[in-house]
């Protein structure tokens, strides 16, 4: 097992389901981000809008005023790969100017007709995630009728269409989507089949950090704050399948969780 990367996740939000309204002033961001560099992370990814089910959207200048000040000042004082969470391309350049180095979408830049154009010209590292459907709706009556091959074959279409508008195949990362527009089975199956993701031949990221579906696997009745063992569950399968990185709040657990099962792995 080689040792993923772990990202880091910021969320400069009201209404994140985990951490929302926690980090929107950007001194509580900023501390924060030191906090999980110091507990190992090798990427931040820094959200303005919130993708939970239901959430209301955030107007782009809104987005980019809270996302933009947090990474200039986390830029200042370090030189730690960055990724902006966002499905609007104005947000992901004004991100880019001030230090971002990657555009993590969950539309797999599909939610405006410039994506594509403006990742290929920013040059800067994608993440393209499969969802099904939009956040507002996505978990009304998610339907699959394979849903590993659906998800596989999405975000071979998406990184093709990604390579096509000049995006270059050594920038184009892919997620499978852990939560978004899948029921719980939908996410386990996915869990259980990584490797068919991981064998499309991008590095892959998966993030389940204290989702819902921890709970419904699970089968308790946890709140985000009492997930944190099903989600270092999933970030071992994840390694074991080869993912590149794995997207926590809780990098110092994770990391430790993992440099156990590596060094068991190795005995
Ligand atoms: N999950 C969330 C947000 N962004 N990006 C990728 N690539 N993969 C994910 O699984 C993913 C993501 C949801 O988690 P969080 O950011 O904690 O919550 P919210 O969207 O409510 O801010």
């Amino acid at each position: 097992m080689r040792r993923p990367l772990l990202m880091g996740i910021v969320n400069v939000t009201p209404d994140s389901f985990f951490d929302g309204g926690r980090f929107l002033d950007p001194a509580g961001a900023v501390a924060h981000a030191r906090r999980l560099m110091a507990e190992g992370a090798d990427i931040l990814d820094v959200g303005g809008e919130s993708t939970r089910p239901g959430a209301e959207p955030v107007s782009e200048s809104d987005e980019i005023a809270r996302v933009a000040p947090v990474i200039a000042a986390i830029r200042a004082e370090s030189a730690i790969p960055i990724s902006v969470d966002t499905m609007k391309p104005g947000v992901a350049a004004a991100a880019c100017a001030v230090g971002a180095t990657m555009w993590n979408d969950v539309s797999a830049l599909s939610f405006d007709p410039d994506s594509l154009a403006v990742a290929a010209e920013l040059g800067c590292g994608v993440v393209l995630m499969h969802m099904q459907g939009d956040p507002r709706t996505m978990q009304a009556a998610p339907r699959y009728d394979d849903v590993v091959a659906e998800v596989a074959d999405y975000l071979a279409a998406r990184a093709a269409a990604a390579i096509g508008a000049g995006v270059a195949r050594e920038s184009i990362w892919l997620d499978p989507g852990l939560g978004f527009g899948k029921t719980a089975e939908h996410t386990l199956v996915l869990i259980r089949n990584l490797e068919r993701i991981v064998a499309l031949g991008f590095p892959v990221l998966a993030g389940a950090s204290r989702k819902s579906s921890i709970a419904r696997i699970a089968g308790d009745r946890s709140g985000p704050d009492q997930r944190l063992g099903g989600s270092i569950a999933v970030a071992l399968a994840a390694a074991r399948a080869g993912v590149a990185a794995i997207r926590v709040h809780d990098v110092a657990a994770t990391r430790q969780a993992l440099a156990v099962a590596e060094a068991i792995g190795q005995a």
